[in-house]
């Protein structure tokens, strides 16, 4: 007999969640699931307990919602990406579900603190940065708004790496995630795919000799295993299903070596076939071809597309109604190779047609583009391509036939633009390009921002834009106000309940009902003081991890994000060497007292972004150990940025950093989740910046520095930066301090190369901002000076950036490019 989900006999329990019955659930899930006696039981056992007392409820959910999109034949959004930067799970869910309040009950009844098993669990580090961390935040949306959808990547063992300082410099350390289990995923050992690589391809011609169809026969297989994790939406409406696969050696043993003697070598296969699945990349925007890459990218592709066309065939049948029953989004180009892989297997397992199967593909697909950086758009050798997925390689070309076709066709192309149009790059070097293998598969290209919308038609895809018109269009990226407010700012959301009321709670919009709230004095006290308790918060953690003491009345202001010198974490330490030489040859002046933070993490091969770690470690060592600078000035590097530390900093922001080269961060949400905490912005005017300024107000966003078009323009027309530098004092002042060691007396060359690639050629126009980004500070200052204006500011960010929620952003995507109802 099966028992029916929602069976009376199971809801007794499930709906019965006060905290009573809740904490005799955690003793039990305590004693018969982990085994453990309350005199035993570690802090983490409890956890674990907990974890699964909520799981079950959620699970119920997850099994109405998963049937109910079959029983409404509802459409379904499959979000393939290589990266889920998830952070903890634990008060996401709780909260969503709605049983925070009562777990915290039950846990005290326990003699247990729920605020301090929460930190244990650790952060899922699957992400490098905003890619991944925006491919979580949809997925809170899609279950929120309602949106039946999967989310599928893979579960590497090893996220991104763990970063320490050893004398200021970084150094990564294996992170290890996994080690007391995950109580949130499911392993479906049954749920399990055959992935092949390498090999040949063999035809099978019919009698009369016409080709029929093209077989595959790989040298190499690999099983992909489903691990499943439960996505909860705001108010627990909708659980949907992240599923990430990994890698399994397809016999364990090699039986015959192992008989033969050979112990050692009868298990290296089950280590190869482990390896794909072990490790994320670190992004460090060059691939310089690695293979283990490519294999990550076609192993959870494959499986991912194999477990779609399964699950459509096993409901519908046949086909051909693919585009009609699922939206698969490719979150950047790292699944690219999923187009050719369901070309393969509707033209090689289901014997579909070319013509019929492309049509199919086209529909189906939609890619989102997330930056626009040359060395970061993906292209792979094709003598590499050939080995490893030799069936995919006659499709790319299949495609290109296609697609080359069509710009001939056309009529409008000369012989250079064909040439950028073609998915092979030609040359000495020949590459398959990825970017243009997604954009010829999908229907929908979208950019993450308009401005960077708009730069995508005009450069990276300008050719295969004109190619295919209509295809580009652009949705804003959005963060979700559960994490980024709710949870992360406890403080801001009471104060926001108590002002107007809970409606927010579901419509981050009606925030707006604060904006009035700006000219009142007594709400913008009360206001500073929830900005202070969150700085107060930061201020211990910065004292209990790093020994140093800040002072939470001064400025603070953040910037936490990767290292990389687009986002000119370089201009912003220059800068606070200006100030600093400021502060001590003008003593008269009255300074506002500033703590400068920093958080963020380089690629490990990224030598410039890892030299400006060392240096912003330099300079705090020296600024905050010098008397004459009087506790006006503290630089802090936070070690080991992750989603937890985010979110305790994001709330204790008075001022936010997003000072990019314009043109360069394609969108940012960093910069939308200081906004809804109540951070003022300075900001050029790059990816979502601009369009948070025309929300804002110019008046509640301090802009500077040149735009996109004049950073084309000055790189076109011969920039000279040492021309400006010798213009402006100040700057020239900070920069030979830097060079000449007055930081780094052990190795007074450290910065000599760093500093004179500024002089010599300054592509991200550090020099040329410089002046305008200390006005800007300056200008900062002044208003800091004036609390009620900077709280009234300040109001105003949280309540115009409503429409950053990537609640909004997934209902565009539904509505304009998934076709699927919200
Ligand atoms: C590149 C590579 C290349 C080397 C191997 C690993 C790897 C991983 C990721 C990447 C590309 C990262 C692109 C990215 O994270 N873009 C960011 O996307 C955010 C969400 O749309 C956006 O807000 C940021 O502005 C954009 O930089």
């Amino acid at each position: 007999m099966t028992l029916a989900p929602n069976s009376e006999l199971l809801r007794p329990i499930l709906h019965n969640s006060d905290p009573k019955t809740l904490a005799t659930e955690i003793l039990k899930s305590l004693t018969y699931r982990l085994g453990k006696d309350t005199s035993v039981a570690t802090p983490h056992d409890w956890l674990t307990a907990s974890i699964k007392v909520v799981r079950d409820r959620i699970i119920e959910r997850w099994i109405e919602s998963t049937k109910s999109a079959y029983e409404q034949k509802e459409k379904r959004v499959y979000y393939l990406s290589l990266e889920f930067l998830i952070g903890r799970l634990m008060r996401d869910a709780f909260s969503n579900i709605g049983m925070l309040d009562n777990m915290r009950e039950a846990l005290a009844l326990l003699g247990v603190e729920l605020d301090v098993i929460a930190k244990l669990e650790p952060d899922a580090a699957l992400g490098n940065g905003g890619l991944g961390r925006l491919a979580a935040c949809f997925m809170e949306s899609m279950a929120t708004v309602d949106v039946p959808a999967h989310g599928y990547g893979i579960r590497y063992v090893h996220g991104l790496f763990r970063q320490e300082f050893s004398d200021g410099w970084q150094v990564e350390l294996p992170e290890t995630w996994l080690d007391h289990g995950n109580p949130w995923e499911f392993e479906r050992r049954e749920r399990s795919f055959e992935v092949g690589f390498g090999g040949t391809v063999e035809s099978v011609t019919s009698k009369d000799g016409r080709l029929e169809r093209h077989v595959w026969k790989p040298s190499e297989r690999v099983l992909a295993v489903a691990y499943d994790t439960p996505v909860v939406g705001w108010r627990g409406e909708r659980v949907n299903t992240l599923r990430l696969w990994s890698a399994m050696p397809v016999d364990p043993i090699l039986l015959e070596a192992f008989n033969a003697g050979d112990h050692i070598g009868a298990m290296r296969e089950s280590n190869k076939a482990e390896v794909l699945t072990q490790v994320l990349y670190p992004a460090d925007s060059h691939l310089a071809g690695q293979e283990l890459r490519l294999r990550q990218e076609y192993f959870f592709s494959a499986a991912s597309l194999e477990d779609i066309v399964q699950r459509h065939l096993s409901q519908y049948g046949e086909l051909l109604s693919l585009p009609d029953k699922a939206a698969i989004h490719l979150n950047d180009t790292h699944p690219a190779v999923a187009v050719a892989e369901l070309m393969r297997q509707l033209m090689d397992a289901h014997g579909i047609d070319f013509d019929t199967a492309w049509d199919l593909t086209k529909r189906t697909f939609a890619y989102t583009n997330h930056t626009l950086l040359p060395e970061a758009l993906e292209s792979w050798p094709v003598p590499l391509f050939e080995r490893l997925l030799p069936r995919h390689m006659q499709i790319v070309y299949a495609i290109n036939a296609q697609v080359l076709l069509e710009a001939r066709a056309a009529q409008k192309f000369d012989g250079e633009q064909i040439g950028r149009i073609s998915l092979i790059h030609e040359g000495s070097d020949r590459r398959v390009r990825m970017g243009n293998l997604a954009f010829a598969g999908s229907h929908s290209i979208n950019g993450v921002s308009a401005l960077h919308t708009d730069l995508m038609k005009e450069t990276v895809f300008a050719d295969l834009h004109r190619l295919y018109p209509g295809r580009i269009n652009n949705k804003t990226n959005g963060i979700t106000p559960r994490r980024w407010l709710i949870q992360c700012n406890a403080g801001l959301t009471n104060l926001a309940r108590e002002a107007i009321g809970d409606a927010f709670l579901d419509d981050v919009n009606l925030l707006s009902g604060l904006d009035p709230l700006a000219d009142d004095a007594a709400f913008r006290e009360k206001f500073a003081a929830v900005k202070r308790a969150n700085k107060q918060r930061l201020s211990s953690l910065v004292g209990e991890r790093l020994g140093i003491k800040v002072d939470p009345s001064a400025l603070f202001d953040i910037q936490i994000k990767r290292i990389h010198e687009y986002k000119r974490q370089l201009l912003n330490i220059v800068e606070a060497v200006a100030l600093y030489d400021q502060i001590r040859s003008h003593p008269e002046k009255d300074w506002e007292p500033r703590v400068k933070f920093f958080g963020g993490k380089a690629a490990p091969s990224y030598h410039n972004a890892k030299l400006i770690i060392k240096l912003a470690n330099d300079v705090a060592r020296v600024i905050n150990r010098d008397p004459a600078v009087r506790g006006l000035l503290k630089i802090v590097f936070i070690p080991n940025y992750n989603v937890s530390l985010a979110e305790i900093m994001v709330p204790a922001a008075d001022l936010s950093e997003q000072i990019s080269t314009a043109g360069m961060e394609a969108s940012g949400t960093g910069n939308m989740k200081f906004a809804l905490n109540g951070a003022i912005t300075i900001g050029t005017l790059d990816g979502a910046n601009v369009e948070i300024k025309e929300r804002v107000g110019d008046d509640n966003i301090v802009i500077f520095g040149l735009t996109a078009a004049e950073v084309a323009e000055r790189r076109a027309n011969g920039y000279k930066p040492r021309d400006i530098i010798e213009g402006s004092p100040e700057l020239a002042q900070a920069l030979s301090a830097i060079a000449s060691g007055v930081f780094s007396h052990d190795d007074p060359d450290r910065y000599r190369d760093l500093i004179n690639g500024i002089y010599d050629n300054d592509w991200f126009m550090v020099a040329a901002d410089f002046d305008a980004f200390t006005a800007a500070q300056r200008k900062v200052d002044s208003i800091w000076r004036n609390s009620p204006e900077w709280q009234a500011k300040a109001i105003r960010n949280v309540a115009r950036v409503g429409w950053f929620s990537s609640d909004r952003t997934i209902r565009q995507y539904a509505s304009e490019i998934w076709n699927v109802p919200v």
